[in-house]
């Protein structure tokens, strides 16, 4: 069989790649198409803009697939780019003449198959909801019949199981069983603005950064995440599974052979939560890296100061700390499982240790009442950055409330809700939660300067500023940081 998956706007697509890898081991000829990348350093998406760039990456994506002539198509992507799916989808089925049959796949399809305007439904021939690993296996050896472009629901209703109408993946419950993601660079090419590069043997960043993930799943389900649309549908089954601590090394051993690596980028939803794991990492580490650098994602409720010193002491240089809210009552609607006082506990041994540490914040909530906002900021000001005393390097980690449908959140509000919030106001808001990092405004009352909007308004329209570059540029915070330098004045 020959496959190809074409990941949107994600290079790093270690899912993907993993499906890749799995693949080529049962024999199949698999290829690899990134279609279009994700910038780290701005956030953006580089096919998402209109333009001539993109209608060439199209072109070229028209182009390149004929040549592959593929057996199955693959498209793996998130809610982001769930319109993008459609559209790769229709360039394919073109490209293809409407001959190769195509499966949806990834955290986009398992979030929205069967509902929102860009639904899988209407235009993948299968959809994988949850974990590939073993649908892929199904639909490249088919075992009791040939391959046919029908849907695999009707094709497979034997021995596939079911929810709704689409497959939901089996969960791989050996990770050691997963081969290491491909990146074989002659079976992948990225098309980006219009552009291919083949062979493709990069990683997702070009710093070095070795992305790597050591778990599936996560313990928690807070409401926002996607873990709460998977809980529910693994409900009952063993969702939290680690990877053997010897895999993990053979892996970064591996990695390091192959490229000149600086950093591990280590991505699991949750890395420290099982203890008696991360203190066998810590000791195995310097075996195949002596001098590793790596970060790592956090939650307040699993930070313990053994396991940070025994990660510190083999290259710990930065975590993520996930805090989204300083209110206690948003914490309980997000299901955090945390308090205000836990997070604060956590945030004190961070600040033991050397370490960069970025908070985590989730603003423009629209269930978000004024006095949970103060709240919030009332809760970074009591931060240890603010100590004389403090170790490391602190800097806020902000993101706006993203509805991903078939999260519990989308049953309580919805994207318009949170998109008409996008506004100066909350620009105001966004921008007073990060100057609570910023030590020359220590001294400054942020919680006061929250509440009055109104003074800020006014002092903004009393100077004349320089032209508006957009939210990345300093000339859209000016009248934020001058009103804050002249210590908000009324
Ligand atoms: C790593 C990661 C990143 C990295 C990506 C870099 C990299 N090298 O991969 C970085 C930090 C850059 C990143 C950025 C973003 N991320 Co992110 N990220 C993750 C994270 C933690 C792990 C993803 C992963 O590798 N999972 C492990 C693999 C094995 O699983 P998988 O990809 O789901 O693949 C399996 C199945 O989905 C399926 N599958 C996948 N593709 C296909 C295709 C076919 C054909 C088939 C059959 C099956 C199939 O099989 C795979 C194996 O079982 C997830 C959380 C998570 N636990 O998944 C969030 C997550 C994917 N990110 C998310 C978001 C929102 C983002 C951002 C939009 C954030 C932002 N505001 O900028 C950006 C978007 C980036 C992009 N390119 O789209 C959300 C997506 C939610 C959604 N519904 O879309 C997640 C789920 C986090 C969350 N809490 O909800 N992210
Ligand atoms: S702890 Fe993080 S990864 Fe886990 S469910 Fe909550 S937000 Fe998602």
């Amino acid at each position: 069989m020959r496959f190809v998956m074409i990941s949107l706007c994600d290079r790093g697509n270690l899912g993907a790649r993993q499906l890749v890898a799995r693949g080529k081991a049962l024999g199949h000829e698999m290829f690899l198409i990134n279609f279009g990348e994700y910038e780290h350093e701005t956030y953006q998406f580089s096919e998402e803009a209109e333009g001539p760039e993109r209608c060439a990456s199209f072109c070229e994506l028209e182009e390149l697939l004929p040549k592959l002539k593929p057996d199955v198509i693959g498209i793996s992507y998130r809610s982001r780019m769930a319109k993008m799916a459609f559209e790769v989808s229709c360039s394919a089925r073109t490209a293809t003449g409407h001959r190769v049959p195509i499966i949806a796949g990834g955290i986009g399809a398992t979030s929205a198959a069967i509902v929102g305007p860009w639904r899988a439904w209407d235009w993948a021939n299968y959809i994988c909801l949850g974990e590939g690993d073993d649908v892929i296996k199904w639909l490249l050896e088919p075992s009791d019949e040939k391959f046919c472009p029908v849907p695999l629901i009707e094709r497979k209703r034997e021995h596939m199981p079911h929810r709704g109408s689409s497959v939901v993946g089996p969960l791989l419950q050996n990770l050691d069983d997963a081969p290491f993601p491909d990146y074989t660079a002659e079976t992948t090419w990225t098309i980006v603005r219009g552009k291919v590069i083949h062979p493709d043997g990069r990683l997702d960043n070009d710093r070095g950064a070795y992305p790597l993930l050591t778990s599936r799943g996560c313990p928690r389900a807070c409401t926002y995440c996607h873990n709460s649309t998977v809980h529910e549908l693994y409900r009952g089954q063993k969702y939290c599974r680690q990877r053997s601590v010897e895999d993990v090394m053979t892996e970064i051993f591996n990695a390091r052979e192959r490229w000149d690596l600086k950093l591990l980028s280590i991505y699991d939803d949750l890395f420290i939560a099982n203890p008696e794991w991360v203190f066998e990492f810590a000791r195995e580490l310097p075996n195949v890296w002596p001098n590793a650098r790596f970060w790592c994602m956090t939650h307040p409720i699993y930070i313990r100061a053994d396991v940070i010193r025994a990660l510190v002491d083999v290259g710990l240089e930065e975590v993520c700390l996930g805090v989204q809210s300083g209110s206690d009552r948003i914490l309980k609607l997000y299901r955090r499982g945390t308090t205000r006082e836990q997070i604060l506990e956590a945030c004190d041994i961070l600040a033991t240790f050397p370490l960069t540490v970025k908070i985590d914040v989730i603003s423009a909530n629209p269930m978000e009442a004024q006095e949970d906002i103060l709240d919030t900021m009332r809760l970074l000001q009591k931060m240890p950055m603010r100590r004389a005393e403090a170790k490391g390097t602190w800097h806020p980690g902000l993101s706006r409330l993203t509805i991903f449908p078939g999260s519990k959140i989308a049953d309580q509000v919805t994207q318009a809700q949170c998109d008409a919030l996008h506004n100066e106001r909350q620009d105001f808001v966004d921008g007073l939660y990060r100057a609570a990092f910023i030590p020359r405004w220590n001294s400054l009352d942020l919680v006061n300067a929250l509440s009055r909007w109104e003074d800020f308004l006014r002092f903004r329209d009393s100077r004349d500023w320089p032209a508006d570059q957009g939210p990345l540029s300093d000339e859209h915070w000016m009248p934020l940081t001058t009103w804050l330098d002249e210590g908000a004045p009324r």
